[in-house]
């Protein structure tokens, strides 16, 4: 599968003798080894990466974790911690023959505390689940992303997911405030803090949080959420250059300040590839170069309301848009969002996607799309023609957050529109000392691309932290690290 790379002789071979061992410690419905039961996390979620296990472990507690995990130790056997498998850097499948360690089964809400706000969760929770909890009681989940119904609140601490609200409520590094996690050699490792401030020596947790499987698995997580806001609006408008969709950022922070939740930016292309699949009516009526979604949240809805609407019409006033729109009610709210959570389903109806998801210094941020889309006619391909592979060039991402998504949706996966695209994407964002993975991680996508946003000797200390918790590398082996 991967011809550029070897499995690694170190690692021991699966055997008879393992398999009665966890039939010993696990029930048989947590063992899978038919090829049908594996076929769906071997894959992953853009169908790009096919790894080899002949081994799927569901444990249900904790514990089973590190039975597991110290006869993996002993015996050198390499394993993979998966989520809900919807990485986009190939990272939650194995390479070889690794031994998936699925916690889906792991996923009870451990305890919420009314007044703090915190949760303690097993990390196996989906993210949508865990929300909808929350939301019973007043609260909201950190995080919100596309893939809600699916990713488990472990793999996004695991990945370290930045998502749609990252711009009101901060990284995962600042709202997880503790993390349980069994170690390479089946040590559980107790750091399930609950307090907001506790400066008593190094914060191990951190070194967790986006670590992506390669040190160890988390099984359990307290998150800090935030009160949930009592209203909510949507504005959805079209501008036609780049520039104005800065000048519009701009604004939206000095006029919508406290209340602003996201700032959503896409272009022209990746909405008519989303028209293409949807049944739902543009929210515009004229098209536009870029489009903007803007959320806010707030507690009193005359007052976010009346902001929201003098922040458009100031807008229009200066000429800084063109066009807008309001959502009027939540239905409508929703049907806009999907106008910006839709892109990514809709460029993967294509056949394959080439993502990109970098952070770049803001005014730089749509150049990257514009030279990529000459990059490639460049190199002599055509874009969107019926006998071209490329389908479509689109940008699109978290503004707010100077997270630019450049996707790249082909009819079929090819070396030659890859070695089109690599290096040359990685060279380009280091020309700009942009990062080449905002919040998708390395995984195993980027695994040769880090030194294009970490200096050697960063690397060399990230190597040395891997040795000291995975001597042996038995975590997540032939990803990034
Ligand atoms: P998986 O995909 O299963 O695993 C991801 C990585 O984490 C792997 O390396 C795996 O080994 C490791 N891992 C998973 N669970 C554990 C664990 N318990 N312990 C240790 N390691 C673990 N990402 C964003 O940041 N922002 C977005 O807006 C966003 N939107 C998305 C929209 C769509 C439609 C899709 C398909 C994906 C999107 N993603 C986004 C990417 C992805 O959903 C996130 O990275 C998510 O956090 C992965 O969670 P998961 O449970 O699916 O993890
Ligand atoms: C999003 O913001 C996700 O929609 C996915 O991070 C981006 O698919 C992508 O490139
Ligand atoms: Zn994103």
């Amino acid at each position: 599968m991967y011809p550029e790379i070897i499995r690694d002789p170190r690692f021991g071979e699966l055997t008879q003798a393992d398999i009665e061992y966890f039939k010993s410690i696990l029930p048989e419905s947590s063992i899978l080894q038919d090829d049908q039961d594996l076929s769906g996390y071997n894959i992953d979620s853009m169908r790009k990466y096919n790894g080899q296990s002949r081994l799927v472990l569901k444990p249900r507690s904790t514990e089973e974790v590190s039975k597991i995990m110290k006869h993996c130790g002993e015996r050198k056997l390499a394993v993979v911690p998966q989520g809900g498998n919807t990485g986009l850097v190939g990272g939650s499948v194995p390479v070889f023959d690794e031994i998936v360690i699925s916690l889906s089964n792991l996923n009870k809400i451990r305890s919420f505390d009314e007044v703090s706000g915190i949760i303690v969760a097993d990390a196996g929770c989906i993210l949508e689940a865990t929300d909808m909890f929350l939301a019973e009681h007043g609260y909201i989940f950190p995080l919100d992303l596309g893939a809600k119904g699916s990713c488990h609140i472990g793999g996004n601490v695991a990945t370290n997911a930045g998502g749609l609200r990252l711009l009101r409520y901060g990284s995962l590094h600042g709202s997880v405030l503790g993390v349980e996690a069994v170690m390479a050699d089946g040590t559980i490792v107790n750091g399930l803090g609950k307090l907001r401030k506790d400066n008593t020596g190094y914060d191990i947790k951190q070194l967790l949080i986006g670590s992506e499987g390669t040190l160890g698995v988390i099984t359990g997580v307290s998150v800090l959420c935030p009160k949930r806001s009592k209203v909510m609006n949507v504005a959805f408008f079209g501008l036609d250059s780049y520039e104005k969709v800065q000048k519009a950022f701009v604004k939206a922070k000095s006029d919508l300040g406290e209340i602003l939740s996201a700032f959503e930016f896409m272009d022209r292309e990746s909405q008519d590839q989303v028209a293409q699949f949807s049944e739902l009516r543009r929210p515009l009526d004229e098209q536009h170069n870029f489009y903007v979604l803007v959320e806010t949240s707030g507690s009193n809805r005359s007052h976010d309301e009346e902001k929201l609407q003098e922040y458009l019409e100031g807008l229009m006033e200066a000429e800084i848009i063109d066009d807008g729109v309001l959502a009027q009610d939540e239905t409508q709210m929703k049907n806009i969002w999907t106008w910006r959570e839709g892109i990514p389903e809709s460029l993967a109806r294509t056949g394959g996607v080439y993502k990109y998801d970098v952070s770049i210094p803001l005014e730089d941020l749509y150049l990257m799309v514009e030279d990529c889309r000459a990059k490639l006619v460049e190199k002599g391909y055509e874009i969107g023609t019926e006998e071209s592979n490329i389908v479509n060039v689109v940008g699109y991402g978290h503004l707010g957050d100077g997270n630019l998504h450049l996707n790249v949706a082909v009819k079929s996966y090819s070396k030659d529109v890859e070695h089109a695209l690599e290096p040359w994407v990685y060279e380009w964002i280091q020309k700009r000392q942009g990062s080449i993975s905002a919040e998708h991680g390395l995984g195993f996508a980027k695994r040769p691309y880090l030194k294009y946003s970490k200096d050697q000797s960063m690397i060399n200390l990230m190597k040395q932290v891997k040795n000291v918790y995975d001597p042996d590398g038995i975590m997540n082996p032939y990803k990034y690290i």
